[in-house]
């Protein structure tokens, strides 16, 4: 099947994927937009389409983007909101959340704010960089909900007024401290690391699998393309994570 699609995967690498995997007390599975390219939302390193097409993620994805101009920082939220609100879970998600239930502990840990993982059906997801569906009150520093009479402005916090931003982690920003806590424990006890659509170059998600593979587990990368990580993982598959994981699924014993 993967054959048919993505040449440069072989049955061979596939087999040695699900033979580590299938002896693996513990998997922690790291995911990146990739995974949810196949479902319509670009990726942060992908050309930006329409409007967005002259502004760089990278740049907006910071405190300083939004204190210099909020308006167009909510726009660009609210363009992607609506893309994930219209977003199916693919393949890829499908199969990480049947591979939960295939092998004796596995922790998922996710840099995507878009919830696609919980809803094909994964549980105790830990969000790295938050969710775009939630709003934060930049004033309390807690997830809010809006105020109706915003009037069509900025939207502000129901309980103080203040300025709402998304619940999400942007550049500078510190990662949720439960969330990095339970990932680094993971990736160090982990026996199998897989990293999944992600470019390995932010931080300190790309430290995961050099934890991982620290600590001796094998690391597994499924990405069309290479990365940082590439050179240093045990196996690497080369193919979107929409037809590379239900092909390992199939393997399993
Ligand atoms: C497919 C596919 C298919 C395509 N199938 N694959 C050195 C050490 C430590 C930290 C730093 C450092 N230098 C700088 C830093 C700080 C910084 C950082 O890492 N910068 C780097 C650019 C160098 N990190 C931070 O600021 C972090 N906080 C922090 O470090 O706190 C401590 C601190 C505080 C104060 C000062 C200093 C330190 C926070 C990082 C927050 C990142 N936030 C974002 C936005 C989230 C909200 C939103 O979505 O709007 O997170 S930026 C963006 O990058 C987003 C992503 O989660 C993240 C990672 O991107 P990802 O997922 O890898 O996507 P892409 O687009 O890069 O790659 C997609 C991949 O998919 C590609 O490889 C494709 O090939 C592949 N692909 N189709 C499988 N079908």
């Amino acid at each position: 099947m993967v054959d048919d699609h993505s040449p440069a995967v072989s049955r061979e690498l596939i087999g040695r994927a699900a033979a580590a995997i299938s002896r693996a007390r513990h998997v922690c599975v790291l995911t990146g937009a990739g995974i949810s390219a196949e479902s319509g939302i670009p990726t942060f390193r992908d050309a930006q389409e329409g409007i967005w097409a002259r502004f760089d993620p990278l740049d907006l994805a910071t405190p300083e983007g939004f204190e210099r101009d909020p308006d167009l920082v909510w726009q660009w939220y609210e363009w992607r909101r609506d893309l994930v609100r219209k977003a199916e879970p693919n393949a890829g998600h499908h199969a990480l959340a049947t591979l939960a239930r295939r092998v004796p502990r596995l922790t998922l840990v996710t840099q995507n704010v878009d919830g696609l993982h919980q809803r094909a059906g994964s549980t105790g997801v830990i969000e790295y960089h938050g969710n775009i569906l939630r709003d934060r009150c930049t004033v309390e520093q807690v997830v809010a909900e809006r105020s109706r009479d915003a009037g069509g402005g900025l939207p502000r916090c129901l309980g103080c007024g203040g300025l709402l931003r998304p619940d999400v982690v942007w550049f500078g920003e510190m990662i949720p401290r439960g969330a990095l806590l339970l990932a680094d424990a993971a990736a160090e006890n982990c026996d199998v690391f897989l990293s999944i659509g992600t470019s390995s170059l932010v931080y300190p998600a790309a430290s995961l699998g050099e934890a991982a593979l620290r600590h001796g587990a094998t690391v597994i990368e499924i990405n069309p393309d290479s990365t940082d990580l590439s050179p240093r993982a045990h196996v690497v598959l080369r193919g979107p994570s929409g037809l590379v994981l239900p092909a390992v699924l199939e393997l399993l014993p």
